[in-house]
């Protein structure tokens, strides 16, 4: 008999909520950061050090796993984890979001979506049913939807003819995946900035009946205020008793927010991405190690963080091995930021059980005001 999966909130403050999603590759605390590990990897990082940020549960990608190495390859080597060596839990996103964002010569129907490889300009298809396929052929544990979002601003008919098709996807992901123990589908709810499309998107998707319930649609060109204005009612439209994804956010402060309003997963690139460009998250702001200040500074980048990063290495190093383009400068900074950003989900998860939320988003605020990085 496999291990259900399941999800049980343990404490509440305001929305904000607390609790365990339970796996058959093991638990996942939320409120829950997940790195992405795009292609099978999350860039400059080996899995044992992303575990060791505290990480409960990677993300990873349909879109370009399926062109690079692909599905199929990725199974025959007994799947995802193994293949990657990453042994608990993975989320797959669908394919959908990504082909519309990179892939070139899209062409989109009812029945789904073909389109040429950003690697090597091949012919692709995907749908509802090839990406279940997929996400079933990589092994993963939490897997997504086929939808479509358009990019905002966008004009609400477009977002409304977008959000139903993304339904009808919906209605035929859930019959391509079958039962599954053990394995978690989760449905995206899309419509834009519009409360009336959101409540009936979300109506759709509780029709059909989901493991876990993604707020999808949102940081895409909106703006912080306009995202917060959603997240003020979407996460109340969705079943209290099951988790909620905000897909592909964000920075730290979108974070916060986003756990204030309800929400219980998030993943975004920019704490690895960041790292590779140079940039550091901390709790007192952003700092740009690039910058010419840092070539003598003895400190290390922050000096409460307790990642190998700054327990054993300068400002001046890390500009130094930053600007002589040195592999481990990408390391260092990708792993403090991963540690700072699970960091702050154990905070978060600590003030919530506490009944101390407000205070802690207060002193996140100051601290970011007091500056001085
Ligand atoms: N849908 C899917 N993946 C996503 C998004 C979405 O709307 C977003 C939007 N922020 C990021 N990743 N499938
Ligand atoms: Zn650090």
């Amino acid at each position: 008999m496999t291990a259900a999966f399941s999800f049980r909130v343990d404490a509440t403050d305001g929305k904000a909520r607390t609790g365990l999603i339970s796996t058959p590759r093991g638990d996942i605390r939320t409120p829950a950061f997940m790195p992405v590990g795009t292609a099978g990897t999350v860039k400059a990082m080996l899995p044992e050090s992303v575990r060791a940020t505290g990480a409960d549960i990677l993300l990873g990608n349909t879109y370009h796993l399926m062109l690079r190495p692909s599905a199929e390859r990725i199974a025959r080597l007994g799947g995802l984890h193994r293949f990657m060596n990453w042994d608990r839990p993975i989320l797959t996103d669908s394919g959908g979001f990504q082909v519309m964002s990179l892939a070139d010569l899209r062409k989109l129907t009812e029945e789904g979506v073909t389109f040429r490889s950003h690697v090597d300009g091949s012919r692709h298809h995907l749908s509802p049913e090839r990406s279940m396929e997929i996400q079933r052929l990589l092994g993963s544990d939490i897997v997504m939807c086929f939808d479509e979002c358009p990019a905002l601003p966008a004009d609400e008919k477009r977002v409304a003819e977008s959000m139903r098709l993304s339904m009808r996807w919906a209605e035929r992901s859930k019959a391509a995946f079958g039962d599954r123990p053990g394995h978690a589908l989760f449905g995206i709810m899309q419509g834009g900035v519009t409360p009336e499309l959101r409540a009936e998107s979300a109506q759709k998707l509780k029709e059909i009946g989901f493991d876990g319930y993604a707020v999808g649609g949102l940081a895409v060109g909106e703006g912080q205020a306009a995202m917060f204005s959603v997240l003020d009612y979407a996460p109340g439209l969705l079943p209290a008793d099951r988790p909620r994804y905000l897909m592909g956010v964000g920075k730290p402060d979108d974070i916060v927010g986003a756990v204030m309003r309800g929400i219980d997963m998030m993943d975004c690139v920019l704490p690895s991405r960041s790292g590779r460009t140079g940039q550091a998250w901390t709790r007192r702001g952003q700092v740009n190690i690039k910058n010419a200040r840092h070539m003598d500074d003895p400190r290390p980048l922050d000096e409460d963080c307790t990642c190998p990063a700054c327990r054993s290495y300068s400002r001046a190093y890390l500009h130094h091995v930053f600007r002589a383009g040195e592999i481990i400068a990408s390391m260092l900074l990708t792993w403090h930021n991963l540690h700072y950003y699970q960091e702050l989900m154990q905070g978060l998860r600590e003030a919530i059980a506490a009944g101390r939320l407000d205070a802690f988003a207060r002193a996140f605020d100051a601290q970011r005001a007091a500056g001085d990085i």
